[in-house]
């Protein structure tokens, strides 16, 4: 069977769990808690050297990480539904869809660490954030973890990602579903996948007014659409404090 190292919360891991819903594809689940930098422990590293989840374990025991790797490697290897493009330019733009808003996530960090995250490491005493912050692998984290820590985002920072966040992807979200049902072409697929994250966080959070159908009807339908997918039920896309407690 799969084994996914995910959170409940995370993003990356909410498409994976997603994809896996969509095809039906049972998993052994394994929780991650990033209050507790388990992400961060040596055996995990041996890994994925980025230290983040989600972490997929194959059937053979070899692993994979990134979130859009995954799914695409889950569709190859279990084609029914198909959620990547048959058309060859289609497939490209799904790939671009992932990479874009893979850009976005430092803009989601400033809203989704504040909640669980920031309670406990602000409890840290400068030593121990030292140490922690020692075996963050990549240095857009450790300042991540360090503001998260000490420095929280100010109003006009949290402005500012909000700003990006819907410029970035719900007006070009808008845009592209004036032209085509989907994100990538005629039909559901993982570039979709690839934004549920982003756009459950701004619905509940961080931009609610920007998703009324009055100001952006596109995405206002294709967000209705994705909710009424039993998927999106099976993989747990949920409020954040209904998952609260899980990093
Ligand atoms: N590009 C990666 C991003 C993974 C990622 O940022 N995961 C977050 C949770 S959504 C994480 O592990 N954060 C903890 C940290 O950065 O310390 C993917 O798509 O898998």
């Amino acid at each position: 069977m799969l084994t996914l190292y995910h959170g409940w919360r995370s993003s990356a891991s909410r498409r994976v769990r997603l994809c896996l819903a969509e095809k039906g594809l049972a998993f052994e689940s394994r929780i991650i808690d990033l209050t507790k930098m388990e992400h961060h422990s040596p055996a995990f590293l041996k890994l994925n050297p980025n230290g983040v989840i989600p972490l997929l374990i194959l059937e053979d025991g070899r692993s994979l990480y990134e979130s859009g790797t995954i799914c695409e490697w889950l569709d190859e290897t279990y084609p029914e539904p198909p959620l990547r493009p048959v058309d060859p330019y289609n497939r490209a733009v799904m790939r671009n869809w992932i990479r874009h808003v893979d850009g976005l996530i430092g803009n989601l960090i400033v809203f989704n660490w504040a909640h669980s995250m920031a309670k406990v490491a602000q409890q840290w005493s400068d030593a121990e954030l030292a140490e922690k912050l020692a075996r963050v692998p990549s240095r857009e984290r450790r300042e991540a973890w360090l503001r998260t820590a000490r420095r929280p985002y100010t109003d006009d920072e949290r402005a500012e990602a909000r700003g990006r966040l819907v410029s970035g992807l719900l007006d070009r979200m808008e845009e592209t579903l004036g032209q085509t049902p989907w994100l990538a072409g005629d039909r559901y697929s993982l570039a979709d996948i690839g934004a549920v994250p982003f756009v459950k966080r701004l619905d509940e959070e961080i931009a609610p007014d920007e998703m009324a159908s009055t100001r952006r009807p596109k995405v206002a339908a294709w967000w209705a659409s994705i909710q009424a997918r039993p998927a999106f039920h099976v993989a747990r896309i949920e409020p954040f404090n209904a998952q609260a407690g899980q990093g």
